[in-house]
């Protein structure tokens, strides 16, 4: 089943310069990024995206941390890619995460563990839409050498 997913670098990626580190794992994965957007999360945008935080005790510092500085969105397609995705991402308690995992590899923390990813394919379809319109998304072949040297031949 081909899905497309929503895949969301945090402000700490940013401070901590892993941004990249972090976007190459899901490009040696085999995932096709079919969007990619730098933004900042507003306070209202952070309250749509983490509505079902919002009354937990965290949420006030969550949202600071979301708005406090640049945010990467990506959108990656692939079979399964919404659990795929997940799976590569790890827990979010970065310390209970498993190693091998980008939270598991790059973070000590619950609340600044360095990455969102859409839980299932239904929240991937709400959330796709908060962040891409559907004419920032690329279609493009993923891998297609053939075509490539086909190009090469005519010079
Ligand atoms: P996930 O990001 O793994 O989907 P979530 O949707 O439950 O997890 O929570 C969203 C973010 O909120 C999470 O990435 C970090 C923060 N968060 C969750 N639980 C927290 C906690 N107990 N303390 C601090 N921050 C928390
Ligand atoms: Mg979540």
């Amino acid at each position: 089943m081909m899905e497309k997913t929503l895949i969301i670098i945090k402000p700490d990626a940013f401070q901590r310069g892993i941004v990249g580190s972090i976007l190459a794992r899901f490009e040696h994965k085999g995932l096709k990024i079919v969007g990619m957007k730098m933004l900042k999360m507003s306070p209202e945008l952070a309250k749509e995206h983490y509505a079902h935080l919002l009354d937990k005790p965290f949420y006030p510092g969550l949202e600071k941390f979301m708005t406090s500085a640049p945010l990467l969105a990506l959108v990656a397609e692939g079979q399964e890619a919404v659990e795929v995705v997940r799976k590569i991402v790890g827990v979010t308690n970065a310390r209970k995460a498993e190693a091998g995992t980008i939270r598991g590899d790059f973070s000590m923390s619950t609340g600044r563990n360095a990455i969102h990813a859409s839980d299932s394919r239904e929240t991937a379809e709400k959330e796709l839409p908060r962040f891409f319109k559907p004419e920032e998304l690329f279609d493009y072949p993923l891998n297609n050498w053939e075509s490539i040297y086909a190009e090469d031949e005519k010079e």
